[in-house]
């Protein structure tokens, strides 16, 4: 994929050409095709900054001379490509698909594609061909599908491709010469054929209401619990010792470092027992974690786990662990909340001798380190494990109920504390308040309308079945209460058998997604035991669920996570049931808006550094409904407090599109996030990486 021909060929081009290319740039988007089509920039009109169209290269091999060129003598619209091989030895020349997240069409295992192309040659050496992704080898070349007939007219040519093997997830796929000759192609079209729906937008089948999951074909090489989606795209999964004593008498600590795009784990040397522990994405993009297990539970089981009093900082740019000084406390099980200014609180979890953890604990950003318990506020009040402390637009913050172990908090077991003020204020309306062990919340898309629902939940003492119970929470009202919510919808236990009326889950997860719904997705009737299987939307907007989501094939109970990628689509890991074992399988959901049709491009971001309060101006390759910041995740046990999404209301203006960001760093704490644009069609973009200080 050299882009060195092209530069060479750009210089060769007629001044008709270059004017068509002027022409052709100041266009927002070609609609040739209707939804369906899978082919980003499929009329080849949109172009990038060096003038070849987005989403496509110029690729090839061995000894020839060529030209690429983009060319007026278009099927429609302004623009076609054209490839001239002048002389050849060896290899050959083509224009693909680029083979990036964005770009490159998603496919489903088992389903198969029409792909049509305009074209003319006036060689009999022109083929059609296509590249894989497979989730654990990457790119590789798949097949040839046809030879193109000579025409000097455009003609359209339609193969259909086998059936897409197992594990792979996109496909590029172009024409090819490979003789002297010229090639000219334009208007390219990919539909899915599977299950063909008369009229419909999406021909995906099941997977267009549905969604996929996909089980990658490797497992993760660690017990990890905790996940954090850095923002240069990879996933930090740390284990600790992975509630296996025998590796915590041996020592053995693991965090992994995945690169979901390629399939591949990295190794990072551990420097304790980050065994859940509290961890957060700190303003910077490097990743502040906090306490852990300090030992496991006595012999005799006089004494439980006790809290680790250590922090430390991974670095993405090293890779790396760096020591902090150390916590005032012991705290396993910790919460941890960015604030507005970048600094954090850590509340809760169990201490160095097992009991519960009073102290409140304050990062400072701009000094590096924990602050004593005379430098910040004390309120000498036990939150619970991981108690769910999530911002408010006031710089308040709301403990939503949702906890890990046992019965929740005196009281009505959901309060705002307000730090600087050191008092708390209890809030009314949770319901079975004693049964959000293991329940999970989240602030609702938009951050702007500080909505907290809560989800399920259960007791691990007790040891009822879990519930189907939401609440949901408006935190702008005078005197904020929960109210009730629409039930979980119900799935079906092991061996299929279906969920009664009133049976629930705990260890539920939530992840907001880039359309704006929150994908709500596996658990379990009991702590370690009894998987649900089932998946379901909802929409913040109706306060509904849709039931029937295609559901993950593996179970997702105890310390299992889900969370959003930076390509839209959601990771789900971990499960360690009451035997002591722990699956390490991976799998990957893809939300049904990536079998709409092709994804819009972000085709540019004029600055990556946004300050709060200003406008900053993307470009796009066609209409946009919405744009919206994500915060990369930082899940474990169900809870990620900071996981918020941000509304970014537009100025269209042209071709370009103004993004107006808040002025309240409570609403968007600062750091990095994922900016998606979602088009007509409801399908969102890959994400770019943005900063925010
Ligand atoms: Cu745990």
């Amino acid at each position: 994929m050299n882009p060195i021909p092209w530069l060479r060929a750009r210089r060769r081009r007629p001044a008709l050409v270059l004017a068509a290319l002027l022409a052709a740039a100041g266009l927002a988007a070609e609609a040739a095709y209707a939804d369906a089509n899978l082919v980003a920039n499929p009329g080849l009109e949109a172009l990038s900054a060096n003038g070849f169209p987005l989403c496509w290269n110029a690729a090839g091999w061995g000894d020839n001379s060529y030209t690429f060129a983009v060319t007026g003598d278009a099927h429609s619209g302004a623009s076609a490509m054209a490839i001239t091989l002048t002389d050849r030895a060896s290899g050959d020349r083509k224009a693909m698909m680029v083979e990036d997240p964005s770009c490159a069409p998603n496919v489903t295992p088992g389903h198969q594609y029409d792909l049509s192309v305009w074209y003319k040659t006036t060689t009999t050496s022109t083929v059609m061909t296509m590249f894989r992704h497979d989730t654990a080898a990457g790119w590789q070349y798949w097949t040839d599908l046809a030879s193109l007939p000579v025409t000097a007219e455009f003609t359209e040519k339609t193969v259909r491709t086998p059936p897409i093997p197992p594990h792979t997830d996109q496909i590029t796929w172009g024409v090819t010469v490979y003789d002297t000759g010229t090639l000219v192609t334009d208007d390219y079209r990919m539909v899915d054929v599977t299950q063909p729906t008369p009229g419909a937008a999406c021909s995906a089948g099941e997977a267009c209401t549905k969604g996929a999951w996909q089980v990658m074909p490797f497992t993760a090489p660690a017990r990890a619990m905790h996940a954090v989606v850095l923002h240069d795209g990879n996933v930090l999964l740390v284990a600790g010792s992975g509630n296996d004593a025998d590796a915590f008498a041996a020592g053995s600590f693991a965090t992994a470092l995945y690169r979901p795009y390629s399939g591949t784990f990295v190794n990072v040397p551990t420097p304790a027992d980050l065994f859940c522990s509290g961890h957060v994405q700190l303003s910077d993009g490097r990743v502040l974690i906090m306490g852990g297990n300090k030992d496991y539970p006595s012999a005799d089981g006089a004494t439980g786990y006790r809290g680790l009093k250590e922090s430390y900082v991974f670095d993405p740019a090293t890779n790396a662990y760096t020591r902090l000084n150390d916590l005032n406390a012991g705290h396993w099980y910790p919460s941890a909340t960015l604030l507005g200014n970048g600094d954090v609180i850590s509340l809760g979890g169990l201490g160095e001798d097992s009991g519960g953890t009073v102290a409140t604990e304050y990062y400072s950003a701009a000094q590096g380190r924990w602050l004593g318990l005379n430098e910040t506020n004390q309120t000498w009040r036990f939150w619970g494990l991981y108690p769910s402390m999530i911002l408010m637009q006031d710089g308040r913050l709301f403990y939503t109920g949702s906890h890990v172990f046992g019965d929740n908090l005196p009281g009505t077991g959901a309060s705002i504390y307000d730090h600087a003020a050191g008092t708390v204020t209890d809030v009314p309306g949770l319901r079975r308040k004693d049964e959000r062990d293991q329940s999970m919340s989240v602030l609702l898309p938009p951050a702007q309308d500080q909505r907290v629902l809560t989800l399920g939940g259960g007791n691990n003492v007790a040891n009822p079945d879990a519930h189907r119970l939401t609440d949901v929470i408006d935190l702008k009202a005078t005197a904020p209460a929960y109210t009730p919510g629409p039930p979980i919808p119900t799935g079906t236990l092991t061996g299929g058998v279906p969920q009664t009326e009133d049976q629930g889950k705990m260890y539920v997860s939530a992840v907001l997604l880039p359309d704006g719904l929150v994908f709500e997705t596996g658990g379990g009737l009991h702590n370690r035991a009894d998987p649900v299987y089932e998946a379901s939307m909802f929409d913040p907007a109706t306060n509904t669920f849709t039931a029937g989501m295609a559901t993950d094939p593996m179970p997702r109970t105890y310390h299992s996570s889900a969370f959003l990628l930076p390509d839209g689509r959601v990771m789900a890991f971990g499960d360690n049931p009451g035997d002591g074992s722990f699956a390490t399988h991976i799998s990957i959901y893809s939300p049904p808006y990536l079998f709409r049709g092709a994804r819009p491009q972000i085709r540019s971001v004029a600055s990556t550094q946004w300050a709060y309060g200003s406008t900053q101006q993307i470009t796009v390759d066609g209409p946009v409904l919405k744009a919206a910041l994500i915060r990369p995740a930082a899940v474990t046990h169900s809870s990620d407090p900071n996981q918020r999404y941000v509304d970014l209301p537009m100025t269209v203006d042209g071709d370009g599109i103004g993004l107006n960001l808040t002025s309240n760093p409570n609403i968007a704490p600062p750091g990095w996030y994922m900016l998606f644009v979602v088009g007509a069609n409801g399908v969102p973009s890959v994400a770019k990486w943005v900063h925010i200080s």
